[in-house]
């Protein structure tokens, strides 16, 4: 096996003298890509690039057309020889890739808290509400000029992975980082209108089927949605449609975990927890070989309907448990 099993754990002077040595980067999404992972990707390739380092972004799924406006395609053609991963808290998120790069992963970018050190350097910021603050650090620190591509890139991260700055994971850095890039002349109301009030016919239509379906359990304290491939089929919707689903399950009054359950394939779960404090999904989720943030995390069941949403009900109602059988200590 050529894994190597030692991850060594880079501070900001650290990663930034890695990047300035190495060359001939590719760089890799977590699968079904999302906004900080994506956003992190590009404004790293745009960054490394005004350092006149050859950089190529990899993802194992399609890439939703709605971040065309910081996709960068230009300088593929050249052997890769450092490999980073960015916002993959895990090696099995990598898709398809994973096998491909089992073991190579020469630098990891990430704030996941469950971040499994897989790589041979990590560079974590658990405190980081997305990976695109850590990348908008980094750039800093190598003193890049930042242009409105990179600033548009490294937003929609932010952007994204705080629910349009209104999450728990927002602190005064997020706010701060928002600010430098608006100063650059980021494109900002137009990213929220993209990312956050557009929605496609098929997705309205799923949501209505979703929401129609939705359950309530514990006191109606966890809320269930289920994106089943029937749905999917009758709907049309695409992956980035269903991605505004998860912060719905949590949206109605007095729920603390909100589950969605999406149907990847015939008898596999891809589960989605929100939750607020003081539920942990991370920890939830653990439990059921996943993870993520404290807010937001997943896991993966296979499994009928009934098999995976019994799994994450039980992780959920022990949780709830926890919770009832400490408020009751005075
Ligand atoms: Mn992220």
């Amino acid at each position: 096996m050529p894994m190597s099993n030692v991850c060594e754990v880079l501070t900001l002077a650290d990663i930034c003298a890695y990047l300035k040595e190495r060359d001939n980067y590719v760089v890799l999404t977590h699968t079904n890509p999302d906004g900080d992972t994506l956003g992190s990707a590009y404004g790293l390739k745009l960054g490394l690039k005004k350092l006149g380092k050859r950089v190529q972004v990899v993802c194992c799924d399609e890439i939703p057309h709605k971040y065309d406006y910081f996709i960068d395609d230009s300088e593929c053609d050249f052997v890769p020889e450092t490999v980073v991963a960015v916002d993959v808290a895990d090696i099995k998120l990598l898709g398809d890739l994973y096998e491909r790069f089992e073991g190579r992963i020469d630098l990891n970018i990430d704030h996941h808290v469950s971040n499994t050190h897989y790589a041979n350097r990590l560079y974590l910021d658990a405190d980081a509400a997305a990976c695109a603050e850590c990348v908008y650090e980094i750039l800093d620190e190598l003193g890049i000029e930042f242009d409105r591509d990179i600033a548009n890139a490294l937003y929609t991260g932010l952007s994204t992975d705080t629910g349009c700055f209104k999450y728990g994971n927002v602190t005064d850095r997020t706010h701060r980082i928002a600010a430098k890039l608006y100063r650059i002349g980021v494109d900002a109301s137009e990213i929220n209108r993209i990312m956050f009030d557009t929605k496609s016919k098929s997705r309205v239509q799923m949501e209505m089927m979703v929401l129609n379906s939705a359950e309530f359990h514990f006191e109606d304290r966890c809320m269930v949605m289920a994106i089943t491939l029937d749905v999917q089929r009758k709907t049309g919707c695409s992956r980035s449609d269903m991605e505004g689903v998860p912060p719905m399950s949590r949206s109605v009054e007095g729920v603390l975990a909100g589950v969605t359950l999406k149907e990847n394939r015939e008898g596999e779960f891809k589960i989605s927890l929100r939750t607020y404090a003081p539920l942990d999904a991370s920890a939830i989720c653990g439990k059921l070989g996943g993870g993520g943030h404290k807010a937001a995390a997943g896991c993966t069941v296979i499994g009928s309907l009934e098999e995976a949403k019994s799994a994450i009900l039980a992780a959920v109602k022990e949780a709830l448990e926890e919770l009832d059988a400490g408020s009751d200590i005075t």
